[in-house]
């Protein structure tokens, strides 16, 4: 068996001994920490199965020599191969539920060989219910390709609490309450001690990435686990899933299928209610009032305020081209004003109008492919399962996107949401206090959680701490984005390296550069710290440094 120490592996020390110095020599943790790293090795990896901690059983740990295996996004091969490291699977607190279902909290640690003292959480999303690589994927569209397992970071990954990605799990209390915080209060703990037990030290400095689901939980354990991360990425976090953005997604449902043509079975087909031709009208229009309004017509609406008039989109007597029928024009006004009770309350935000509208993400979330009357827009498939097995209390899987009623069923969500949504805790005082930087990310075009909402919440922010504000937490908003990426829009960018950065150096991000990718081949622009937008200045249309923000 190999044994291959890294340059940082200045000594060799069996795991106990290592611990025990740590423990029982006081000088010891003041020396700096990078020279009493153990060294690591197949044997020590293996090792791991035998790991004593309470409620914790290590399933497997394997050797991976560095370049056998390549990252993935799904099962396709993405980037360069990855390091020489450890994987390991374990399960937490292994249990029968209510339901008379097995349950546990599952997690993958990858742990480098070369680390660099850096511990990665990488964030789920959706219902979770399985353990995703734990790469450290980085944010947008670089993802798995660029991640942070090659930058030696040690990276967990989590299931969240129970197994398998549907809903029903929803109607077991507490995998209710390890989905909102327990598992990943839990799983970070359980990955921070197996850290300190193979490395022989535990990480100087721990991070967080996710977005969606994975951005509520970075923004959840700024809140109520503070001191575990040095630096949280939350992007299009579902901060008021439970009661705000999936009201939204039924609204936008009902408002849609409102104006769908029939299908052959004689039901209203969703994905019908606008072809890619009309939401091509729509963007088109967007693009006329503000794209230049950045100082550059190149696709992209950098002025998060633009605003259009629907009735211009109406076809008439002088509009008979590009053009909306005046249903759909009144439907995709009053959804993206966002939903309403009866009477005229709010019941969530208004969504940014933005050339993005016509990405594949925006259609597969709100409208889907489905020719029948049952649609498969992630809205009606997801959102529904969420709302009605998780997020109603009590559950009620009969409760769907087209039933849901926007006077009765908000009620039906407070209770859930009090454990889960993260929306209200602008203050992060005991975060502040560890020292902790929040960086908040948007996509413009997202059609499941508002860009306007992390707007919201970053002013509420500068209206607690005022300049203080930019100290420790900031928002980047990426135009054209759709949910987590996609879109026409600069949508890979160096999240990671812009948090590494500011919690290791200080170096708070102004701007952070970013690539089109299959929409936008060959052009970069800066993404700004909101309320700043990037303007162009003139020089190479194509390029982020021909742009400032201000
Ligand atoms: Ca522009």
């Amino acid at each position: 068996m190999s044994t291959t120490p890294s340059r940082w592996n200045l000594k060799a020390l069996p795991v106990a001994i290592g611990v025990a110095l740590l423990a029982g020599c006081a000088g010891a943790v003041d020396e700096p920490a990078k020279a009493s790293i153990a060294v690591v090795s197949a044997e020590r990896c293996a090792a791991l199965t035998s790991t004593s901690l309470p409620g914790v059983r290590i399933t497997d740990a394997k050797w991976v020599p560095a370049g056998t295996e390549r990252p993935r996004n799904g099962s396709t091969e993405v980037g360069t191969p990855l390091p020489e490291h450890c994987i390991v699977h374990g399960r937490i607190d292994e249990r029968v539920g209510t339901d008379g279902k097995p349950y546990h909290t599952g997690f993958e640690l990858r742990l480098p060989s070369a680390w660099t003292h850096r511990f990665l959480y990488q964030g789920g999303g959706g219902n979770d219910g399985f353990a995703r690589p734990a790469y450290g994927n980085n944010s947008g569209a670089l993802g798995a390709q660029d991640n942070a397992l090659q930058r030696g970071y040690a990276a967990v990954t989590t299931d969240a609490g129970h197994q398998g990605g549907e809903p029903l799990f929803g109607l077991e209390n507490q995998a209710r309450i390890d989905h909102a915080y327990h598992a990943h209060d839990r799983t970070a703990v359980t990955a921070k001690a197996i850290i300190a037990d193979y490395y022989g030290n535990r990480p100087d400095k721990s991070y967080f990435i996710g977005c969606s689901g994975g951005g509520r939980q970075g923004m959840m354990f700024s809140q109520r686990f503070p001191d575990y991360f040095d630096g949280i990425i939350a992007i299009a976090p579902a901060m008021r899933v439970a009661s705000g953005a999936s009201i939204a997604a039924a609204w936008t449902t009902q408002r849609f299928q409102s104006v769908a043509p029939a299908g052959a079975d004689g039901q209203r087909v969703l994905s019908q209610s606008f072809t890619p031709a009309d939401l091509k009208v729509v963007a088109n229009h967007v693009l006329a009032k503000c794209d230049a309004l950045d100082g550059l017509k190149d696709g992209l609406v950098q002025d998060s305020n633009c605003r259009i008039n629907t009735d211009e989109l109406k076809c008439n007597a002088s509009n008979t081209g590009a053009c909306l029928k005046p249903e759909q024009a009144d439907a995709l006004a009053a959804m993206m004003a966002g939903p309403r009770t009866s009477s005229g309350e709010a019941l969530y935000y208004r969504w940014p109008w933005d050339a993005g509208i016509t990405g594949a993400g925006w259609r597969a979330w709100t409208l889907g492919t489905s020719t029948t009357g049952t649609p498969n827009s992630i809205h009606a498939a997801l959102i529904s399962g969420a709302v009605g097995y998780e997020f109603a209390t009590p559950a009620d899987p009969s409760l769907n996107m087209l039933n849901f009623n926007f006077d009765r069923d908000p009620a039906r969500l407070k209770a859930f949401a009090a454990i889960y949504n993260a929306a209200d805790d602008v203050d992060l005082a005991a975060y502040r206090k560890h020292g902790g930087k929040l960086l908040l990310i948007h996509g413009l075009a997202d059609p499941i959680f508002s860009a306007a909402e992390s707007m919201d919440y970053i002013q509420r922010v500068k209206a607690k701490h005022g300049a203080k504000a930019d100290d420790f937490a900031r928002l980047f908003l990426v135009p054209g984005m759709n949910h987590c990426g996609g879109g026409p829009a600069t949508d890979a960018f160096d999240g990671l390296g812009a948090i590494e950065r500011w919690v290791e150096k200080g170096d708070a991000p102004t701007r952070i550069e970013a690539s089109g990718t299959a929409e936008m081949p060959g052009i970069s622009r800066p993404l700004c710290s909101y309320p700043k937008m990037a303007r162009y200045q003139g020089g190479d249309e194509k390029l982020a440094a021909s742009f400032e923000c201000r």
